[in-house]
């Protein structure tokens, strides 16, 4: 622009009019405005708040958020695929923290070990006791002096061989015609999560094409992670081939997206954990730990309880979810952790992982518990509750499934977690366990003393909770769990049956009149979730009671009749409609846990034996932790095995 001095006009120093100069501010602001504006489009929008926020290092700054992920509302479908609703106080500030260095001398070498044979499987010295004064903490001791297990020396831990004497293969025809009907669908839902969707996170099997969504931080390839186990042992051989050289060549972890720590926990590291224990192949155990190493920054809090959303960038910085009441973190979340974190630190020699979780489980275990029981909203800054919603299906389920999970994953030796279970399993008897008019056992919420006569879908894995935790409660009560879960797991399969569809809704009621049925239609939709043919799984390892195959056979019918559409499997939205109306979305829990629970439900229970496996909350299996027979197997970081069998 040219600003020329109009002759017999008054100008000031510059030699400008009043309107010249008010043009040209005008044009100075507009261009101040547009650069500061063009600041948001950058792609990473922690660079923002690199410059702007508080250089504080650990303690929590209250700031506003430019974070998309931690405003989605608890009924937005990213959450409902979490399984995190609920959850008030929607308008709550966020909390920020940063990345401290990460130290720490994790081993990333390849070492091609090739597939497992099963008859290379030796049980060694896996018949010893573990010793007494082998508790959970001693992984940090083991990490502290660097060792690490690997493949081999989980293998020769083991009691048996993970597939079984034959994969598992059952007998009888039917069971095993059944088995290969939930194989097919496997086969049928990747061949259209690979050819519309490849690389994406989930399929859209409508629309045909795939769904990244913004939960992984943009991490990739949510289905493929979480499918790796399934596809191996179903003995889908090409298609796991297909997927380990996806997670080999196109897995990158180099991410700078903003992910819940929870999801990535239990697909991604839970998912790469299981292949690299089922197969060996060296490439999982160098993603995962790689990929672990991302997620310490979020327990940097004043409390070490990690915050709900990570920035998976070198900034590290952490958010607690904009809906979660008054910037809190989430029981079932910061809870959730246990099983990876410690197999993180068995496999890199690393004690922070141990370190990180046994910090919020001394919280915990400390922490005054209204009536016992643990709410769903804690504050990590704080450390206390922030509210009392006590609920074993969404916001608080895995929690407890990782208690005694935690337990029997440690052979047996965590007696820390075996006596949180059990404190927990009785107050919940005491204040949230009901019985219907019509007879139907169920565990309603709980609201500060008031009860919600509710249960969702989520809290149905509680069934085969309940019966795996039976064997190792007190004598007088190891029937009484059985009994109850299998009342449970019989409550959610009536959710089930009163259905025109014969699938089950998001959440069940037992009030007003209603007996495991939705009253609302927000309620009424069912995406594929796996908990109740969880539950029918364990059941029937438990019990052998033919009435659990039965069931899960009902599931697969009502999947293929209403679920199944020409490019995969959809979500579908009322449950009581026997015209279905599609979500179009294939959720990658349905291939790493519905399809996964059925396949084992069908095959013998040599398949992934429980004395040896012990499944995530993703049905990812881990391998029991057999201390003293791992020390004996355990390599250095530097130098190989220490004892090369
Ligand atoms: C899965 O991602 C996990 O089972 C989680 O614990 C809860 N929600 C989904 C399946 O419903």
């Amino acid at each position: 622009m040219v600003l020329r001095k109009l002759p017999g006009v008054s100008a000031s120093g510059m030699g400008l009019r009043l309107s010249q100069k008010f043009v040209f501010l005008l044009f100075l602001s507009g261009l101040v405005t547009l650069c500061f504006g063009a600041l948001f489009f950058l792609p990473d929008t922690v660079r923002l708040k690199r410059i702007f926020l508080s250089k504080n290092e650990n303690p929590a700054v209250t700031v506003g958020s430019d974070n998309e992920l931690s405003k989605k509302a608890p009924g937005d479908p990213e959450h409902q695929r979490a399984g995190l609703k609920g959850g008030e106080g929607a308008n709550a500030k966020l909390k920020v923290s940063r990345r401290p260095s990460v130290t720490h001398g994790a081993r990333t070498v390849e070492r091609s070990v090739g597939s497992r044979a099963q008859d290379e499987w030796s049980p060694a010295r896996a018949q010893e006791p573990a010793a007494r004064d082998e508790r959970v903490t001693s992984a940090a001791r083991d990490g502290e002096r660097g060792s690490a297990r690997d493949y081999e020396a989980f293998k020769k831990c083991s009691l048996k061989p993970a597939l079984g004497k034959n994969r598992g293969t059952p007998s009888d025809s039917e069971t095993l015609q059944r088995r290969e009907k939930v194989k097919e669908m496997m086969k049928f839902a990747w061949d259209n999560y690979k050819r519309y969707a490849w690389g994406k996170n989930e399929l859209r099997p409508l629309t045909r094409n795939g769904h990244i969504g913004n939960m992984f931080g943009g991490l990739r390839g949510a289905s493929i992670v979480d499918s790796l186990d399934t596809l191996y042992i179903m003995g889908l051989t090409e298609e796991y081939e297909e997927a380990k050289e996806w997670v080999q060549n196109n897995l990158d972890l180099n991410s700078n997206g903003e992910a819940s720590l929870f999801e990535v926990n239990i697909r991604y590291v839970g998912g790469l954990l299981s292949a690299y224990y089922l197969t060996g192949a060296e490439i999982f155990k160098q993603k995962v730990v790689e990929l672990g190493d991302k997620l310490l920054p979020a327990f940097n809090t004043p409390t070490g309880i990690p915050r709900g959303v990570i920035n998976l960038g070198s900034s590290g910085t952490s958010w607690s979810w904009g809906w979660a009441s008054a910037g809190s973190s989430i029981l079932a979340e910061f809870g959730t952790l246990h099983l990876e974190f410690l197999h993180l630190s068995e496999l890199s020699g690393n004690p922070s992982f141990t370190e990180k979780v046994m910090n919020i489980r001394k919280l915990l275990n400390k922490i005054e518990k209204p009536h016992g029981l643990y709410p769903n909203f804690l504050s990590p800054v704080s450390g206390n509750w922030v509210q009392h919603h006590v609920s074993i299906g969404g916001l608080g389920d895995s929690f407890y499934e990782y208690l005694i999970k935690s337990f029997l994953m440690s052979d047996k030796t965590d007696q820390e977690a075996k006596k949180m279970y059990y404190s927990a399993m009785e107050a919940i008897e005491t204040n949230l366990v009901q019985k219907s008019p019509g007879g139907l056992t169920y565990v309603a919420e709980w609201r500060g003393g008031i009860l919600d006569h509710k249960m969702g879908h989520l809290a149905c894995f509680s069934g085969g909770m309940i019966g795996i935790g039976a064997d190792d409660g007190p004598a007088e009560q190891k029937q009484h769990y059985l009994d109850l879960a299998a009342e449970i797991t019989h409550t959610c399969h009536e959710s089930y049956s009163r259905s025109a569809t014969k699938l089950g809704p998001e959440a069940f009621r037992f009030d007003a009149g209603a007996e495991a049925t939705a009253t609302r239609l927000s309620d009424r939709y069912y995406i594929l979730r796996p908990e109740v043919i969880e539950s029918y799984m364990y059941m029937w390892r438990l019990t052998h009671d033919p009435k659990y195959r039965e069931w899960g056979w009902e599931a697969v019918e009502a999947l293929e009749k209403h679920c199944r559409v020409d490019a995969g499997f959809s979500g579908i939205r009322d449950v009581y409609s026997s015209t279905v109306s599609h979500d179009n979305m294939q959720q990658s829990f349905f291939l790493s846990e519905t399809l996964k629970y059925l396949y084992l439900l069908f095959s013998d229970d040599d398949l992934l034996p429980l004395e040896d496996w012990v499944f995530n909350t993703e049905a990812h299996p881990l391998p029991v932790i057999r201390k003293r027979c791992l020390q004996e197997h355990s390599v250095t970081p530097d130098h190989g095995q220490t004892d090369p069998e």
